[in-house]
């Protein structure tokens, strides 16, 4: 959902830029621009040596992106600062009013090794990923979390369609009539994807829980070595508050016509079980009848407190 507007001022009047519209694209809505330009993101040419950041939106992508790119500097923050963290780790499927560059044209002007960022379901996911065999992070958020995070993020980027209150933007989420779909397709999905492919999969609760746990894990699975005072410093940097104060990593960067940081924050507050203070008892039994009629013959769970 992010747009590099702020380097093309001359070239895109924000006065012009509206809401998007939902257009289905295999069965998932995506936004509009999106849809149009599926053609040249089908055919995107992944490297044998990128490394893609999958998440249902708001399933701790942000965070995620920072910690891998800790463990691939050595946990130096300072390189870590050289630019805000959507310009280093491209978005591949997000398609920008022209001439801002889409996701894909930074990926393909990015020297190699690359690490790139997508919402796609595991369907709608470039097949040259699968071809060329590239390792692959994805994360999963409990639905009631990401729902709410979701519904904030929708008040504060006005790129997003209107997501109405929050009954009506449940109702949507609950029907996958939301940006990138079903988050149970999704989630799921990529569950059923993991043991066939080179795909690790996390849990933001697992992470709250554990930072240097799941920051091991990462780093097993990119090959490399963490040394215990460069595991400390990232788990350090990559902390909720350290995060919200870090512009590089907080869209601060963002221009606010685009992401008003003042209608919600995009570290809005990073814990489990916000959810209990958005859902009303009667969506709360909603949600786990559709999880258990979706997911109920899965081995895939989820924790909504902690
Ligand atoms: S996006 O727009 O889909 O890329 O958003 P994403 O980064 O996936 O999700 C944003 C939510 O993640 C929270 N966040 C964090 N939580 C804990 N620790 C850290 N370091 C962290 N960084 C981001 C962020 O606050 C959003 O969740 P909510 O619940 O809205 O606070």
């Amino acid at each position: 959902m992010v747009m590099d507007f702020e380097s093309s001022s001359d070239a895109f009047d924000p006065k012009t830029l509206k809401r998007s519209k939902l257009v289905e694209v295999e069965g998932v809505p995506l936004l509009g621009l999106i849809a149009e330009n599926w053609g040249p993101t089908w055919n995107f040419k992944a490297r044998p040596d990128d490394l893609l950041i999958c998440t249902y939106p708001k399933a701790g992508t942000t965070w995620t992106q920072e910690i891998v790119d800790m463990i691939q500097h050595g946990g130096d923050p300072q390189i870590c600062a050289r630019a805000p963290i959507y310009k280093r780790i491209p978005f591949i499927e997000m398609c920008q009013p022209k001439p801002i560059p889409s996701g894909i044209e930074q990926a393909d002007a990015m020297p190699s090794p690359r690490t790139l960022k997508s919402h796609l379901p595991v369907h709608l996911l470039p097949p040259s990923f699968w071809e060329q065999n590239c390792k692959i992070i994805y994360v999963a958020r409990n639905a009631k979390d990401t729902a709410v995070s979701y519904f904030h993020f929708h008040c504060m980027d006005k790129w997003l369609p209107e997501p109405g209150n929050w009954n009506q933007f449940l109702d949507n989420f609950l029907a996958g009539k939301v940006t990138w779909g079903s988050w149970f397709d999704h989630v799921l999905g990529w569950w059923e994807a993991k043991d066939r492919h080179h795909i690790l999969y996390l849990f933001y609760e697992d992470m709250k829980e554990d930072p240097a746990e799941e920051i091991q894990k990462i780093a097993q699975f990119l090959g490399l070595e963490l040394p215990e005072p460069v595991l400390n410093r990232i788990v350090q940097h990559t902390m909720f508050k350290n995060m919200k104060a870090n512009p590089m990593a907080n869209y601060t960067t963002m221009p606010t016509w685009h992401m008003d940081q003042a209608v919600s924050p995009f570290m809005r507050k990073g814990i489990v079980g916000d959810w209990k203070k958005h859902f009303l008892v009667d969506q709360s039994e909603r949600l786990d009848d559709i999880y258990a009629h979706k997911l109920g013959g899965s081995s895939l769970t989820f924790r909504t407190q902690l």
